[in-house]
């Protein structure tokens, strides 16, 4: 079986409508296809400060909600990125092999940095791409499913892959991108030009899953759209509306042509009103199934920790392999 690994980060108390159609869906997917390998990424939510009872919290939350969303730890290796200390370890290595103006380029870093105030953003900021390389290589994974921000990062991953194996020898699996067209991007219902993203400029277009659903479905309703009145899908000039169909077919399995039929001659409310009640309907077993999880956090610590167990047997491999081709003497 191919490989597939991917991560997300308990920066926030809720994944987003976005982290969730981008990129968890195709974890749920890939579990059938794949040796999957999903972790909270806790070292990387540290590029920006954390309170740490707070990140400790999250961290159990984004854990049970991967739960929630559908990962089987029977069918996949679910675990938090610090219980694997190959990820530092391979991390260092990898920082030694990027360039300084290679690493500037990431147009991740330069977003997140300039919200930070350039001279506040931190030094792990600046690498946290290249700590991402070595979270990807260690599993020697095939597929990587992220949302299209993420397209920057894995070409970054290929670059030093193959600058690894052509410097020191075979080492590393080359991985791709796995990112689904429709639901690359999930955009803001108040900008719907930019990106859904929690740390956005209002929490109005912001679709948190655990979120009170009335909240959300309030949301929806006060989507910004556009002033003609068809429902068609035409994300140039109905960016708005577009996103709004995208996230209706996504989570209803529907095609988006279906939807333009279904609408011709409807308008946009009716399209808002039936999207809120979907989202109700999809969100509120999800934030019980979520709920559960977390009432029971001993079950939840044990999935968490076998999930550990099984990342470092093969994390450990590959980082020995490395380590050894870069020349490090074996510990006795
Ligand atoms: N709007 C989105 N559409 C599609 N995919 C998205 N992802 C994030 N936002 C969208 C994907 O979710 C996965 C986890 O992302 P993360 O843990 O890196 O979270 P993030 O990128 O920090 O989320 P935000 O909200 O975008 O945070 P800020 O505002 O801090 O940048 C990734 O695969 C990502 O592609």
């Amino acid at each position: 079986r191919p490989r597939a690994l991917s991560g997300i980060q308990p920066t926030a108390e809720s994944f987003h409508l976005g982290n969730y159609l981008g990129a968890v869906r195709q974890y749920v997917a890939l579990q059938e296809t794949h040796d999957a390998f999903y972790m909270v990424v806790d070292l990387h939510a540290i590029t920006v400060p954390q309170d740490p009872e707070r990140l400790r919290a999250n961290t159990r939350i984004a854990a049970a909600q991967l739960l929630a969303a559908g990962l089987d730890p029977e069918r996949c290796t679910l675990f938090v990125q610090s219980h694997v200390p190959e990820h530092a370890q391979l991390g260092w290595v990898m920082n030694c092999l990027t360039g300084f103006g290679e690493a500037s380029r990431m147009t991740q870093f330069k977003d997140k940095a300039a919200k930070q105030g350039a001279d506040r953003a931190s030094v792990g900021l600046f690498t946290y791409p290249v700590l991402q390389v070595a979270d990807i290589l260690l599993y020697q994974a095939d597929a990587v499913p992220v949302g299209e921000d993420q397209r920057q990062h894995i070409e970054l991953t290929r670059d030093l892959a193959e600058r690894f194996n052509t410097r020191y020898g075979q080492t590393f699996t080359m991985p791709s991108p796995y990112i689904v067209r429709e639901t690359a991007k999930i955009y803001d219902l108040q900008d719907p030009t930019a990106k859904m993203s929690k740390s956005a400029a209002t929490p109005k277009g912001l679709i948190n899953l655990l979120d009170e659903p009335k909240v959300s479905a309030k949301k929806i309703k006060s989507a910004v759209t556009d002033t003609d009145t068809v429902i068609r899908f035409d994300p140039e000039n109905k960016p708005g509306v577009s996103n709004l169909l995208t996230i209706y077919a996504t989570l209803t399995g529907t095609r988006i042509a279906e939807l333009e039929q279904k609408y011709e001659g409807k308008g946009y409310g009716a399209l808002k009103t039936d999207l809120a009640e979907v989202l109700v309907e999809w969100v509120t077993p999800f934030r019980a199934r979520t709920r559960e999880y977390l009432d029971d956090p001993e079950t939840l610590d044990a999935i968490l920790a076998k999930g550990a167990e099984k990342a470092r047997a093969v994390a450990g491999e590959t980082l020995a392999q490395a380590y050894e081709r870069v020349g490090f003497l074996p510990a006795k």
